[in-house]
């Protein structure tokens, strides 16, 4: 309460979005309902969705849907749901599926506009159901390109519980979201809720991780993990991958008094982890450092790698069984899925469902 009076009290520019008496030009509501949905902290919950609580009259100029009455009925409830050719400002919003072009032959575009001062997005895959890859991992069906003036990443498949974060340089150039489609007919649906992260947020992921995961135990899944057999085949007819073609970082936020992590296949089946295909140096499904040359490879650096009563110093992971344990003092893992397969050699990759635990200094 004291948050909102005191904006009231300090704030003069408030004043005439509370009051029906006096008329907006609309550069006047846009200019203060930009200022609100940065400043005013405060979120609303309306089921699955989350708004922004603006005064009385805030939230249709700046183009959210009114959603109830929030902050002891002294604010409405905002949400910003938006489709193709949708754009926003605010803070919190949800790009989905729901136009009838969404699914249409070409490009269905989301612009965010990032607020003064935002150095990241956040977004969270609610729903994510698009076509897997081909046979070597390109996305070629359809696909969802996040472009910012940092970064660029493509995404197809089965993703729903996925994050990434999106690196914005210079908050005045706004981020796009494609889904592009190539093939007709498809029956494609997301929900992406998009989080802007200031500067001095507190939620931001360390620069060059594209996810970011919190917590003294937890697991995280390659983008489009699943253990049954990949639908795509490669020209010879085996099954081909699941996995995307790109390389990136998971960041663990370190907990204070802890100094490594125990990473372990997720549930101990074989199909938690299968990155490589048979390759002669693999016997057992697990293979180390050199042995991953030109291949898919997992780096956790300052490692120890565990199978049965040996350990060994280790820092690049492939094959298709993930060893007993990993236990790395980085809090980065690093996937490197490439285009540097051996002929013949991979296949029916799924991808890898991993469980990480910190573990307590000495
Ligand atoms: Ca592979």
């Amino acid at each position: 309460m004291w948050r909102w009076l005191s904006l009231m009290l300090t704030v003069d520019w408030i004043l005439p979005l509370l009051s029906s008496e006096q008329v907006l030009t609309p550069s006047q509501v846009q200019r203060d309902g930009r200022l609100l949905m940065t400043i005013t902290p405060e979120a609303c919950y309306r089921g699955e969705y989350e708004g922004i609580c603006l005064p009385w009259t805030g939230c249709q100029p700046v183009g959210g849907r009114v959603d109830g009455k929030c902050f002891w009925d002294l604010g409405e409830c905002c949400i910003f749901n938006k489709s193709c050719e949708g754009e926003t400002e605010a803070r919190v919003s949800y790009f989905t599926s729901s136009s009838p072009q969404a699914n249409a032959q070409g490009s269905c575009i989301m612009r965010i506009i990032p607020s003064a001062g935002v150095c990241q997005l956040r977004l969270y895959l609610k729903e994510f159901n698009l076509p897997e890859p081909d046979a070597t991992g390109d996305c070629v069906q359809q696909y969802l390109h996040v472009v910012s003036d940092a970064t660029s990443e493509i995404i197809c498949g089965a993703n729903s519980g996925q994050h990434l974060y999106v690196e914005i340089n210079d908050y005045t150039k706004p981020v796009k979201l494609f889904v592009v489609t190539v093939k007709a007919g498809l029956q494609s649906s997301w929900n992406i809720k998009i989080d802007q992260l200031h500067c001095s947020s507190s939620n931001l992921a360390p620069t060059g991780c594209l996810q970011n995961l919190r917590g003294i135990t937890g697991d995280v899944k390659s983008f489009n993990y699943n253990p049954v057999v990949p639908s795509s085949a490669t020209i010879d007819g085996k099954p081909g991958t699941r996995q995307l073609r790109m390389s990136y970082n998971i960041c663990v936020r370190r907990e204070p008094g802890y100094c490594a992590i125990r990473w372990t296949a997720a549930h101990g089946a074989t199909h938690a982890f299968s990155i490589t295909g048979i390759k002669p140096a693999i016997t057992d499904g697990i293979a180390l450092n050199n042995d991953c040359k030109n291949t898919d490879y997992l780096i956790l650096l300052s490692a120890n790698v565990t199978v049965g009563d040996q350990t060994e110093p280790g820092n690049v992971i492939c094959g298709f069984k993930f060893p007993d344990q990993v236990e790395s003092r980085s809090f980065q893992l690093g996937v490197v899925t490439n285009d540097e397969e051996s002929e013949n050699g991979d296949f029916d990759n799924r991808g890898f469902h991993l469980r990480y635990e910190q573990v307590r200094c000495p």
